[in-house]
């Protein structure tokens, strides 16, 4: 028996997001998003797929609802479609009652069946009209007036049965792999080898500015005109994994694990509790990283009312000795996944990025929760991929015992993390509730504590996971 506990009304579930789960790109008035574009050019998604059909939630919502109900999952985290709400995306831009409509129904539908939602407004799939109408992200003036009207459009529709907001998720990877490796949607990059458009050396500093400006006017909104009658609560959601210096007695390498985290989440996360960007960036940035006017400082210093952290994974990190590249995101260093005495920092998944590391969760929420003044923390997204799972019979992948003992281990470092640490964590999703459209990865990598069988009806095959979280939970949430 643990001593470790999460508090009682934990809240805990499954998390998802619009394009890649929803399909139906046209259905009911929906407009293209940049995924959709994304996804034709050749080469950019594995097996040359998109996000069409998905896992056609947008038609199964009450078998969706009905795999939460099972689980015995507390809320469900999910993400709204701006192009179906306002399918051009500007503030000038008609709104799609059939878009509200749907996400209305929904909402109640998840209320019904006592399961509270979690809404994320922004998980990637930009308007593609906002791409073409003025650059997007890159459009700071633009795009922080469209997100605000957006936003207040969802508050108005939405605001009555919804208590927890999420404005942008990973606003990281939509500024690095968008706009600097090219691996995301709009797809911009310095590889010349990949056709190149764009300019690397800046475009992620200021897609970047863009969101956080954007996030400050939405929670405004929401604090000046919903909030009060409302009763809920706004955060974003920054991902970000623990670093862990590649040879822990060369100082240069500790410093560099530090950095690494400032670049994947102080950037945002400084932004946000502090009202500047952190010294390691500007070091190595200089003016391409974006001035702060007062003004904007004024609206984006303090305006979370919670952290959502994403959370995944964790690697080394060894510095370098060659001068930063103008094309850097990352903090002129190396990410490792073999420390200097060659042992890795977790077991293999099906995602090569992915490597499971309890300890660097409890560290990395120890960390964030020291750095911004002990915040309330909702953990947004958690999970794994099953190296080879696609390629097992149905039988053997429903017995995803490795996902299982990864949320164990990771739901166990929470508790610590909250019982030892005290740190002050009040929900969890975990990624995800059904196996979807992994972005670049198509749908190859898995996630899901549900089998999609995609060639047979979308037939939904709990696994065993999908069973056994709802326990370990049961373990540690105090029950007075
Ligand atoms: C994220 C993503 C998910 C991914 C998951 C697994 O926010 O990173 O929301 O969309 O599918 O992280 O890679």
């Amino acid at each position: 028996m643990t001593d470790s506990y999460l508090p009682k009304d934990f809240l805990w579930g499954f998390a998802t997001a619009s394009y890649q789960i929803e399909g139906a790109p046209q259905q009911d008035g929906r407009a293209e998003s940049i995924w959709d574009t994304f996804c034709r050019i050749p080469g950019k998604i594995a097996g040359g797929t998109n996000g069409d059909v998905a896992c056609d939630s947008y038609n199964r919502t009450a078998e969706d609802i009905e795999l939460l109900k099972k689980t015995g999952a507390k809320s469900y985290r999910f993400s709204l479609s701006w192009s179906r709400i306002i399918p051009l995306g500007g503030r000038d831009d008609p709104v799609n009652e059939k878009g509200i409509q749907h996400y209305v129904k929904f909402v109640d539908d998840l209320r019904a069946a006592g399961i509270e939602p979690l809404i994320t407004l922004f998980h990637w799939d930009l308007p593609e009209n906002l791409d073409k109408r003025y650059g997007g992200l890159l459009n700071k003036v633009e795009f922080s007036k469209d997100f605000e009207n957006y936003a207040r459009v969802c508050f108005k529709a939405f605001g009555d049965r919804v208590k927890l907001w999420i404005t942008f998720n990973e606003p990281w990877c939509s500024a690095v792999l968008g706009y600097s490796i090219g691996q995301f949607a709009p797809g911009h990059t310095s590889d010349r080898s990949k056709s190149a458009v764009g300019d690397s050396s800046t475009e992620p500093w200021i897609a970047g500015h863009a969101m956080l400006i954007a996030h400050g006017a939405a929670v405004k909104a929401y604090r000046d005109d919903f909030k009060a009658k409302d009763g809920g609560q706004i955060g974003i959601t920054l991902n970000g994994d623990w670093a862990v210096p590649w040879d822990e007695n060369d100082p240069k390498d500790v410093e560099a694990a530090n950095r690494k985290i400032e670049f994947a989440i102080s950037w945002f996360g400084d932004a946000i509790y502090f009202g500047k960007y952190p010294d390691s960036m500007r070091k190595q940035l200089g003016s391409r990283l974006p001035e702060w006017t007062p003004e904007e400082i004024a609206l984006v210093k303090g305006s979370n009312d919670f952290y959502g952290m994403n959370h995944y994974c964790a690697n080394y990190v060894r510095h370098k000795e060659t001068e930063p590249d103008i094309n850097d995101h990352a903090g002129n260093l190396d990410i490792l996944y073999q420390n200097k005495e060659g042992v890795w920092i977790g077991p293999e998944t099906q995602s090569p990025w992915l490597r499971p590391n309890p300890e660097g969760f409890r560290k990395l929420i120890k960390w964030l929760s020291d750095r911004y003044g002990g915040p309330t923390f909702y953990v947004t997204e958690n999970g794994t991929s099953v190296k080879g799972e696609s390629q097992l019979s149905l039988k053997d992948l429903l017995d995803d015992e490795f996902r299982c003992e990864y949320f164990r281990g990771y739901i166990g470092a929470l508790a610590d993390a909250h019982t030892k640490d005290g740190v002050d964590v009040r929900g969890y999703s975990a990624w995800s509730l059904m196996d979807n459209f992994e972005w670049a990865e198509g749908y190859e990598t898995r996630f899901g504590v549900t089998y999609v069988d995609y060639e047979g009806g979308q037939k939904r095959h709990p696994k065993k996971s999908a069973k056994e979280i709802g326990q370990i939970f049961d373990k540690y949430i105090k029950k007075e």
